[in-house]
């Protein structure tokens, strides 16, 4: 664009680069060479011109007194945060010195990268680094934070496809928002959703507690954290007893009816309420407005995976729309991830075919056990490169990380924007650039546009982007291969697949001169993918019943081999799998830790990021815990008391919130809070272990219990 909007500003178009569904496409206003202000793009039918609480002044995160500068390398001891400043050719003459005598003594394996969606473009974010580290033969660090056990569950059952369009929702009579907080992590869909509402639809959310979401609905079903599945299987019970099938779609465009008929017979309405808490009688009635009330859309948060049971969750909750024939109406149906659709193209991303044959993968999730060898390996890790991801905050286990990263052996380098808690173990940081300072295509997962990114104003400082990062590293390797010092309008050529029929009439021009586009994949008022069956599975239908599967990882952003060995056998039918810390599963654990705790995403914070910003605290309000009367009194807790919640992977503090929004027996405490800033944050408590598909992670199953703090 760069249009004259007031003299002397100058307007570019920009998309948001945060770890969203949202992907909003932004307009950068730039005064004198400074970002002076951000706006949301009005042309946007998602973005629709409004940005969220956290954005909504990214200039200020941009020139925030903290912020990064100039590489540093520590002086004082691990976690002191004392660092002193040093040129770029010394940092990267270090970090390479260092990684070739590590090589030399214990192989590349020694070395992992550590990334997420910090950043979300296909240039900077999550797989920027990806074939400069296989190219090095380092350890592939399978990354499964968030979506991998929903995206192996979704495949398997309806295979890649986007689902219903976020934006036909306007077109939706009823719409059930699963484990989704829309109003925090999906406000641009929320918008959606709300039109259809003053239009009539019904809105029903299902959660484990009362969110900002759930407040706004019509019917809110709170079922026990990690119980989805039960509620599903008896849904689809239901469905059946209630003789609601679409019997003609079901038989035309699904496989395995009748044994996921045989499956569900036992779980029944009554089954479920003892699991979950939800009434009977209300699984009957939702099952009935399923199937009767059409076109019903379901929205799946990727909460829903973040238990034991989840993947199992998901594919029961995913078989539901085939039952009832909901695919055949425009607005009805089930969506996941849109960005199955997308034409990205991850093997010259990430170039796989560099990774040495025969190396070793190494999950994200446990890598605090992996750093303190807790996980014996061989070599041991004696570098992390971390960027674009702050595992310190994030990831579980995290006392577990820290004990590692403290490792006085241990040679750790972050690029970074600000000191974050993971920065804080560094023996190098890197200044990394920001969003309105470098050329990018973001990703979105939460819609079928295409979102572009101007590099309208410099860094300030020595501050570079990622991807300049790795040429340089690259360079100073000796790696000769051109693919490693591609300019960045180069990389977006080559990293989507412009001539897929997705992309018809839309080239890089293109998005330059407009800001976004949308994928050329029908509009949201004819879009009915599978009307007539049509799913993108090896069978060509929807698969209640899947033969011989076995566990992998799947995401729709990583490097599709990670992890990709197949491992168990999996069900062949989705069912009820119980959580791992339930007091019904775990009646010795509960003993101890009777509580379930569930973190979800801060509403003025996005993951760990805005959270060491003092205008976002006081907007998001300091670490609290929400917790019920019911176990608040027998704690001597009140309202406003500084409370530990904690089990035997430790403990953090919060405020204590004395409310009804949480049922007896659970609690609440929203993630992000940084270590530096709080007495311990959520993650401490979390388990590292994995859900039943995908390597997913169990954030929503864990015990805890709560006490006044002192
Ligand atoms: N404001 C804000 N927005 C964000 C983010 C952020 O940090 N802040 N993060 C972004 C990212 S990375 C992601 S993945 C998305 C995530 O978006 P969401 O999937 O919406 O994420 P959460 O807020 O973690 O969880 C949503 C809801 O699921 C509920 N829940 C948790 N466990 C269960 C369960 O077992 N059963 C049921 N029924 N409900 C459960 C929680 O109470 C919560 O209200 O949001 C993105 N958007
Ligand atoms: N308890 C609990 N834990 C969770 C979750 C939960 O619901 N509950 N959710 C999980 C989910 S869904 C996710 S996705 C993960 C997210 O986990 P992370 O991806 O680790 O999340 P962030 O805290 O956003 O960390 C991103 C970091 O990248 C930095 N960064 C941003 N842009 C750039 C850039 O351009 N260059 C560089 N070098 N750095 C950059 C930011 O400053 C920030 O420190 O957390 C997971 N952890
Ligand atoms: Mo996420």
């Amino acid at each position: 664009m760069s249009a004259q909007h007031k003299p002397g500003r100058k307007e570019f178009f920009g998309g948001c680069p945060h770890d969203c569904p949202d992907t909003c496409a932004m307009i950068f206003e730039v005064e004198d060479g400074k970002l002076v202000g951000v706006r949301g793009n009005k042309e946007h039918p998602m973005t629709r011109g409004g940005l969220c609480v956290k954005l909504k002044d990214y200039e200020r995160r941009h020139y925030h007194p903290d912020r990064l500068l100039y590489p540093m390398r520590r002086t004082g001891p691990k976690g002191s945060k004392q660092f002193e400043r040093f040129s770029w050719d010394e940092a990267l003459d270090e970090i390479t010195t260092r990684w070739k005598a590590i090589i030399k003594e214990y192989g590349p394996q020694a070395i992992i990268p550590y990334s997420y969606l910090g950043h979300q473009g296909l240039v900077h974010g999550l797989n920027g680094g990806d074939a400069f580290f296989n190219r090095l033969g380092a350890t592939v660090c399978e990354r499964t934070f968030c979506g991998e056990g929903s995206c192996t569950a979704w495949l398997l059952t309806v295979g890649p496809t986007a689902g219903v369009d976020p934006e036909s929702y306007i077109h939706s009579k009823y719409i059930v928002i699963w484990a989704c907080n829309s109003m925090s992590t999906n406000l641009h869909h929320w918008h959606i959703v709300q039109d259809a509402q003053k239009k009539g639809a019904r809105v029903v959310v299902i959660d484990a507690y009362k969110s900002r979401t759930a407040r706004q609905a019509d019917w809110h079903i709170c079922p026990k954290p990690g119980t989805d599945g039960a509620l599903a299987m008896a849904l689809i019970n239901s469905i059946i007893d209630q003789a609601l099938v679409d019997k003609d779609y079901v038989e035309k465009f699904t496989i395995g009816y009748k044994e996921l008929a045989k499956r569900a017979r036992t779980r029944t309405p009554e089954w479920a309420e003892k699991i979950t808490g939800v009434s009977a009688e209300d699984i009957r009635t939702l099952a009935r407005a399923l199937a009767t009330q059409q076109p019903v859309a379901i929205r799946m948060g990727v909460a829903l995976e973040r238990h034991y049971g989840g993947g199992q969750t998901i594919r029961a909750v995913t078989c539901i729309p085939a039952l009832t024939g909901a695919w055949r109406h425009v607005g009805g149906g089930i969506t996941q991830f849109p960005v199955w659709e997308h034409p990205y193209k991850f093997d010259v991303i990430c170039r796989p075919d560099w990774i040495p044959e025969g190396t070793r993968v190494v999950s994200n999730l446990q890598i605090g056990r992996a750093l303190t060898g807790e996980t014996p390996l061989d070599p041991p890790i004696m570098s992390m490169m971390c960027w674009n991801s702050n595992p310190v905050t994030q990831a579980p286990e995290a006392d577990k990380i820290v004990k590692g990263l403290m490792r006085e052996d241990l040679f750790l380098v972050s690029a970074e924007h600000f000191i974050s808690d993971t920065a804080s173990y560094a023996d190098i940081v890197l200044p990394a650039s920001m969003g309105a300072e470098m050329e990018d295509i973001i990703l979105s997962w939460g819609h079928l546009y295409l979102t572009y990114n101007t590099r309208c104003v410099e860094s300030p400082g020595e501050a570079i982007s990622n991807n300049e990062i790795f040429r340089r590293l690259a360079a100073r390797m000796g790696f000769e291969d051109e693919r490693l010092q591609w300019s960045d309008s180069e990389c977006l050529e080559n990293f989507i697949d412009w001539n897929a029929p997705a992309c018809d009439g839309i080239d890089l021009d293109y998005l330059r001169k407009h800001g976004y586009a949308r994928l050329n994949v029908g509009t949201k008022d004819d879009r009915c993918p599978h009307k007539e069956g049509k799913f993108p599975t090896p069978s060509g239908k929807c698969e209640f019943k899947i033969e011989g599967a076995k566990n992998f990882v799947a995401g729709p952003f990583r490097q599709m081999y990670e992890g990709f060995q197949p491992g168990e056998p999996l069900d062949s039918l989705p069912d009820y799998v119980p959580s791992r810390e339930r007091p019904e599963t775990n009646p010795e654990l509960a003993k101890k830790y009777p509580l379930n705790i569930v973190s979800p995403k801060s509403h003025g914070f996005l993951n760990s990021c805005y959270a060491n910003m003092e205008h976002k605290i006081r907007g998001q309000g300091e670490q609290f815990v929400l917790i019920n009367a019911a176990d608040a009194g027998p704690r001597s807790i009140k309202d406003g008391d500084k409370v530990r919640i904690y089990n035997d992977r430790g403990g953090f503090e919060g405020d204590a919130r004395v409310t009804d929004d949480v049922n007896p027996g659970v609690v609440v405490a929203t993630l992000g809070y940084w270590r530096q800033l709080t007495r311990g944050t959520v993650n401490i408590i979390s388990s590292a272990e994995f859900a039943d598909m995908g390597h997913a992670p169990s954030f929503s199953d864990n015990l805890v219990e709560v006490e006044l703090a002192g």
